[in-house]
């Protein structure tokens, strides 16, 4: 319930009633919240106030919106943790999910100046170019460009990405990876990532680079991925030292 004499705004308190709600089940995944013109009833407030909070829930991934129905409660979002250096098959087999992929490029091409600086390649080098958009039990979750150095990987084919790198580098290549820096930063959506990730434009994105070495210390992937913001978090254990 709401307080009225509370220095904090009614928008803000009908949003933690409703996130209490949808924790404590009383809304599960999917289910329709009632209308603005009930939830206006209920707290006595303007249908105004209702639809600030139901924006910012919206706006947050807490809900969803379908024109002409109503709103609905969304998954709880993937938690990702950022120890760990780990693959996209590895992370959904963790979550009991199936990883799949499509496809968008595969090429070889000269790097680009910035990829040949952070691969620590010759000028004129080759990489493969490999756009992915990653699906987790069928649902898009992130585009992903990667960037491999073409003379570590000669081999490397269409199928092949398809499935695992990591596998392939690892089981396949033998060659153990060691470890990442990785940047994340907050982006929005764009026609084309919205198109391939079933958003609409101008949603939230979490934009991650990771730059891969193999155990030997060799430079092998950068990578670029745009995860959908309404289904990830990046949670971390932080100690104070
Ligand atoms: C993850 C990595 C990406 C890596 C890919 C390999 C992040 C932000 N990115 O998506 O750098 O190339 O896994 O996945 O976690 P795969 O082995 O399933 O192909």
């Amino acid at each position: 319930m709401v307080d009225k004499k509370s220095p904090l705004p009614m928008y803000y308190q009908i949003e933690e009633d409703l996130k209490q709600r949808i924790t404590n089940q009383e809304f599960k995944t999917s289910d329709m919240i009632p209308s603005e013109r009930e939830l206006s009833e209920t707290f006595e407030v303007s249908r105004m106030t209702v639809r600030q909070a139901i924006t910012n829930l919206v706006n947050e991934g807490v809900l969803y919106r379908v024109k002409g129905k109503g709103t609905f409660v969304a998954e709880e979002k993937i938690e990702q943790p950022l120890q760990g250096l780990t693959s996209f098959t590895e992370d959904m087999k963790t979550r009991g999910m199936e990883a799949s992929s499509k496809l968008l490029t595969f090429e070889k091409m000269s790097a680009p100046l910035d990829i040949t600086r952070k691969l620590q390649l010759n000028e004129g080098a080759e990489v493969y170019k490999i756009q992915r958009v990653r699906f987790a039990d069928q649902k898009p979750m992130a585009v992903e460009t990667n960037f491999l150095s073409a003379a570590m990987f000669p081999e490397l084919d269409e199928q092949t990405v398809l499935g695992s790198l990591y596998n392939y580098i690892e089981k396949t290549q033998k060659q153990p990876i060691g470890k990442a820096h990785q940047m994340i930063e907050a982006t929005i959506a764009d026609e084309n990532q919205a198109e391939l990730l079933d958003i609409p434009v101008d949603s939230a994105i979490l934009s991650i680079e990771r730059h891969s070495t193999l155990a030997d210390g060799t430079p092998f992937e950068v990578v670029r991925s745009s995860y959908r913001a309404d289904r990830y978090k990046f949670i971390s254990d932080i100690y104070r030292t």
